[in-house]
Parts: C-alpha cells; structure tokens; sequence
C-alpha cells in the first residue's frame, strides 16, 4: 500500500564509536566540530507540510496538514526529532490568521517560533501583467500594501524577515517596456524597505524563469544585488537552489554575494530540470557540500565571517508523491550532512596547496572531506541532546504518521 504505513527497511546509522575515530584521525577537532553543527539552524517552511503537486494533479498524502495549526505542529515535530529546526517560515496568505499572538503562543507551545514572513504576489487575478512592475499603478499599489501588511505581521509574530519573491515578468518581446518595470520594481521595494522596523531584513529572491516566459523582472543573482544595493544594508539577495539555469555555478554566486555582504538567506531544495522543489541534496549532494565550502570558508575569514554567521538557512519545498514530514526530515539531515563535510575540510592545507598552484591536491582536499562518513558526527551531536540517532528513521518507526493520517482523515 501506498502511504506512510508502509514498512521500508532503512539502513541503520552506525553508531559506532569507531567512525568518529576516523574522523578523529583526520586531525579533526570533534568537539569545536559539533559546537558548528550545533549551530546550525534550519527553519522549515509551513507550505511543505501541506498537499501540492503540479499543474496535471494533486495527489492528497494521507495525514498532510491542512491549516496554519496543523502545519505548525508539523514543523515542531521536525523540530523534536532533529534539534536543529526551531522556526517555521509562513506564507501569507495561505497562513493568514485573525489572532496573531494567539499563532505566536501556538507555536510556542509547541516549542518553535515563527521565522520569515512571505508575501504572496501571484495568486491575484490582477497580478496577470506583474505585481510591482505592472503597468498599473493600482496595482502596484495593491502589492505593496500586501508587502506592507507581511511587514506589520513580521512585527505581530515577533519575525525579523521578510522574503519576497516575485512572480512577475513578460512572455512577449515587446510586451512591455523593461526599463520601466525595473523601474517600478526599484520604486515599490524602496517604499517596502522604507517601512522596515528596526531588526527586520528584506530577503530578495531571484529566478530566471517562471512563471513568465520571456523575462522575469528579478531573473538572477545579479539583478537582486543590485536591487538590495539601491535600497540599503537590510535588504540581501537570497538564493534559491532550485531558481538557476543548468549547470550554473551556484556556490561561486554564493562565494560572491558573501565577500560583497549580500547574501542574506536560502531557500534549500533540489532540481533535476525546472524549479522542481525535490528534497535538498537529493540530485547534487556534491553541489550542496560546495555551497556549504563557502559558507565554511567565510565563517572562518573575519572580513565576511558576520554575514556568514547571519545567512537564513531556509528550506522552500513542496513534496509532491512522497510524504511531507519525513521528506522534510530527511532534507534537514542533508543539509546537516553537507555542512559537516564541508566542517571537515583542512583549511590550512587547503591554502597551502592553492598557494603552491598544486590543482590536483586543492581539489583532492575538497574531495576527501566530501567522501568521509560524518554519519558518526551527526549521531554524536544527537546523541548528547537526547535526539534519536537517525531522525527519519524515528520518525517512521514512531507510528506518528499513522497517527496524523488518522486525527485528520
Ligand atoms: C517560488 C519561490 C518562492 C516560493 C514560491 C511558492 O518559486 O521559490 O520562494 O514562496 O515558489
Ligand atoms: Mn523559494
Ligand atoms: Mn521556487
């Protein structure tokens, strides 16, 4: 039976104290290594716990949340079971509520706070020719008193950020006036930032692609700096795993927006083809320990160590034919994976075989601290917080998915 009662046997994770010899025997410093990972949060997003699909179907995943309360409880268990995700990003308005300090003490009974607030300017009729940079000037409007409404609610729920992404674009050369949309873009979000409170970032995303077919108005990592770059210091680009072309040196960009203090968040997912939101780590886990590379290397360079100690580690999926929860889980533990690899890696060697111009050892360096076993390391840190050693694996032997199909049959 499809669903998640059924029994696959997982690989056990070894807890055996030998793999962290191993590690140990690397010249790694356990302890400093698992105070990093301990630090390490990840905040999961509400519309990942809920039914989605693609535009052929839907295909309802028994026990999936269907409100803001169900959907937070979801995030909290993740958070039980991995330690390491204690916020939880909404969507307005899918988790648009009349009382917000009555979901912010939800969710605090629940043990997780409330993270980023994000807008939705793409599920409007009006929004057919684009939300800012519409020709409209009424509706443009329109989009920026929703932003500034997700403003008001990042102050009510206690959020310090609010993280837009834009639907909007052209599908026809000629359609409109690009310049002028750029234009419009620069106007609205610099009246959004201007209503910032103190503490609260705008978070910037980018995506060369879709909905529009011709050009997107915010189409790469380049455009969002520059937008972030007109605007002020608490507006940063984030990046979205899944928002580039094939092929595209994503942790390069990383490094770039780093050393430049621009890079203010992710949105974690995995891609095969388009912005398929797959579980991060799933396609390229290589991919995702060279982005964790560069984010290990400027926590440790005083010149970009302060943007790298604030980056957002978000996840923005939505799971589709597998279930919701121990999907989530399991794109926690990757990203807990990638970063110890990437924790793993002897700098000084590293700076040292760059220096000399030896290419091959530089990239065998990386790739040796890609190829060990940080399983060890993973069920050492859970271990000394109480947390079971293989999260998905607890999740499924717990009977909690059995439960949640049931209360919400
Ligand atoms: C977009 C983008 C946004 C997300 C929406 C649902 O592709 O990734 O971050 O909020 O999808
Ligand atoms: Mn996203
Ligand atoms: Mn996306």
């Amino acid at each position: 039976m499809q669903g998640p009662s059924s029994s696959v046997r997982l690989a056990r994770v070894s807890t055996d104290p030998v793999g962290l010899e191993v590690i140990r025997e690397r010249g790694v410093d356990v302890e400093p290594t698992l105070a990093q990972l301990r630090q390490l949060e990840i905040e999961t997003p509400s519309w990942g716990y809920g039914d989605s699909g693609t535009r052929f179907h839907v295909y309802p995943w028994p026990g999936a949340a269907r409100t803001v309360h169900e959907r937070i409880t979801d995030a909290a268990l993740v958070h039980r079971l991995t330690g390491a995700c204690p916020s939880v990003a909404i969507h307005i308005p899918w988790d648009r509520v009349d009382d917000w300090s009555e979901l912010v003490q939800f969710a605090e009974s629940q043990g997780i706070r409330i993270g980023a607030v994000n807008p939705n300017l793409f599920q409007e009729d009006v929004y057919r020719l684009g939300s800012f940079c519409n020709p409209d000037p009424d509706v443009r409007r329109q989009a920026l008193d929703h932003c500034l409404e997700c403003v008001e609610i990042a102050g009510a729920v206690g959020s310090s950020i609010v993280s837009l992404w834009l639907a909007d674009g052209t599908n026809y050369p000629g359609q409109d006036d690009l310049r002028g949309r750029f234009r419009h873009l620069v106007d609205g979000l610099g009246e959004l930032y201007a209503a910032l409170p103190d503490g609260v970032k705008l978070l910037v995303e980018y995506k060369f692609f879709e909905p529009a077919f011709y050009a997107t108005d915010l189409p790469d990592w380049g455009t969002a700096a520059l937008v972030c770059c007109k605007l002020g210091p608490r507006a940063q680009v984030l990046v979205d795993t899944g928002h580039h072309a094939l092929s595209t040196n994503i942790e390069q960009i990383v490094a770039l927006l780093l050393e430049e203090g621009l890079l203010g968040g992710f949105h974690f997912n995995s891609r095969k083809y388009a912005d398929d939101d797959l579980i991060v780590g799933s396609i390229d886990p290589f991919e995702l320990f060279r982005i964790m590379n560069e984010i290990v290397a400027a926590k440790l360079d005083p010149s970009t160590a302060s943007v790298a100690d604030e980056i957002a580690f978000m996840i923005d999926q939505s799971h589709n034919v597998e279930g919701k929860l121990e999907a989530m889980i399991q794109s926690v533990v990757n990203i807990q994976t990638a970063f110890a690899k990437a924790l793993l890696i002897d700098r000084n060697h590293l700076r040292e075989v760059q220096k000399a111009g030896d290419v091959l050892v530089a990239h065998r360096a990386l790739v040796d601290a890609y190829e060990t076993d940080v399983r060890p390391l993973l069920v050492a840190l859970r271990a000394a917080s109480n947390l079971p050693s293989d999260p998905v694996e607890a999740f499924r032997s717990s009977g909690h998915a059995e439960r949640l199909a049931r209360e919400r049959a």
